[in-house]
C-alpha cells in the first residue's frame, strides 16, 4: 500500500483520563540525567533499561571525569543493545513497510528500527513534549519523512486499520489496560504482522505484587501487570506468541552498574535489584504473530 498519509488528522486525546493526564505530566517534566546524558552521546534517546554483560572495568577508572564518561557510555551501550534486541524480533521488514511504536518516549526505538529495517515508523506518546522532541531529532537526522511521532493515546491512535507490518511496546504496557492495548495493536497490524513487547511484569509464581513492585509502580505512576495477564490478553486479541524470553538475568548487570553511577542514579536502583533477586519481578520479551 502507499504509505504517505496513513496517520489521519484528528482531535487530540478525546479519551484522555485523569490518570493519563498525570502520566503525561510526568513525561512532560521528566529530565533525568540518566536519560538525557546517555541520549546525548549519539542522539538516541531511550527510556528503557539495558541488557547484556557490563564492562565493569569502567568502575576502576582512576580519573573521576573519565570514570563518569565511561560509566555513562557503558549504560548507554547496554540500553542500545536492548533496543536492538527488540528490533531484531520485528520480523522481515522492507523499506515500504510501516511499523508502530506504542509509547515511544523520546523516540530512540523508532530510529533504531528505521536504521535497521528502512521502514516507515509512527510513534505515539501521551506527552506532547516528547513527541515534539522526537520529531525534532528525526528532522536533524534527516529521516523525518519516514520517522514520525504523534501526541496520541496508544489505545486510540486513529491510525489506519491493517496498515502496519509490525508494532511494539518497549516498557510502556504498564500504563494501560492490556485488553484495550492489544485490541488496538490487533486492529493496526495486518494479518501475519508481528507484535513485540519488552516489559517488566510481576511473577505469578511468587504470588501477588511484592513490596518492591509496588514501589516501582509508585515511582513511575504505573501499574505493573502479572506475567499471566499478557498471555491471556494476547490470546483474546489474535496475538499468538512465537518467542518468549526471560531477560531478568540479562538486565541485572545494567542495574548493578547503574547503582554505582553516582552522577546518574535516581534512587530506584536498589528496588529493581531486590525485586529481580527475590523473584517477584521479571524482565520479559514476548514476540507474537497477529493471526
Ligand atoms: N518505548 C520508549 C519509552 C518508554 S517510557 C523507549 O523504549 O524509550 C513509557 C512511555 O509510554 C512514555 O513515552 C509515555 O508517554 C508513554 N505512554 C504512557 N501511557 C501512554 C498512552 N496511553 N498512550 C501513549 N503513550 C503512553
Ligand atoms: C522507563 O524508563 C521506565 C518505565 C517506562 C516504567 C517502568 C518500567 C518497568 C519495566 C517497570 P526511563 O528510562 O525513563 O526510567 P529512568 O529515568 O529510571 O531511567
Ligand atoms: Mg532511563
Amino acid at each position: 500500500m502507499t504509505t504517505a498519509h496513513v496517520p489521519t488528522a484528528r482531535p487530540l486525546m478525546p479519551t484522555h483520563s485523569t490518570y493519563q493526564a498525570r502520566v503525561a505530566d510526568y513525561w512532560n517534566t521528566e529530565e533525568n540525567p540518566v536519560n538525557l546524558e546517555l541520549g546525548k552521546i549519539d542522539d538516541l534517546y531511550h527510556h528503557h533499561y539495558g541488557i547484556g554483560e557490563a564492562d565493569r572495568s569502567v568502575l576502576d577508572e582512576p580519573d573521576p571525569v573519565r570514570r563518569r564518561e565511561r560509566l555513562t557510555g557503558e549504560l548507554h551501550r547496554l540500553e542500545h543493545a536492548q533496543a536492538e534486541l527488540l528490533a531484531s524480533h520485528l520480523g522481515a521488514l522492507s523499506p515500504g513497510d510501516r511499523v508502530f511504536d506504542a509509547g515511544c518516549g523520546r523516540g530512540g526505538g523508532s530510529v533504531v528500527a528505521h536504521l535497521r529495517h528502512g521502514c516507515h515508523t509512527d510513534g505515539a506518546t501521551i506527552s506532547a513534549k516528547q513527541a515534539d522532541f522526537a520529531n525534532e531529532q528525526a528532522r536533524k537526522r534527516g529521516i523525518a519523512d519516514k520517522v514520525r511521532y504523534h501526541h496520541r493515546n496508544m489505545l486510540d491512535t486513529g491510525f489506519a486499520t491493517g496498515a502496519y507490518a509490525a508494532s511494539w511496546n518497549n516498557e510502556s504496557t504498564m500504563y494501560v489496560e492490556l485488553d484495550l492495548l492489544f485490541a488496538e495493536h490487533a486492529r493496526l497490524l495486518r494479518r501475519g504482522g508481528r507484535y513485540v513487547t519488552i516489559t517488566g511484569c510481576y511473577n505469578d509464581a511468587y504470588g501477588r505484587a511484592s513490596r518492591e513492585v509496588s514501589l516501582i509502580n509508585a515511582h513511575y505512576i504505573c501499574d505493573i501487570h502479572p506475567r499471566s495477564a499478557y498471555f491471556r490478553a494476547m490470546a483474546r486479541h489474535r496475538l499468538v506468541p512465537v518467542h518468549v524470553q526471560d531477560l531478568t538475568e540479562a538486565t541485572l548487570p545494567y542495574w548493578e552498574l547503574r547503582s554505582q553511577a553516582d552522577h546518574l542514579v535516581t534512587g530506584i536502583e536498589e528496588t529493581f535489584l531486590t525485586a529481580y533477586r527475590n523473584g517477584s519481578f521479571q524482565y520479559l520479551l514476548i514476540a507474537a504473530d497477529r493471526i
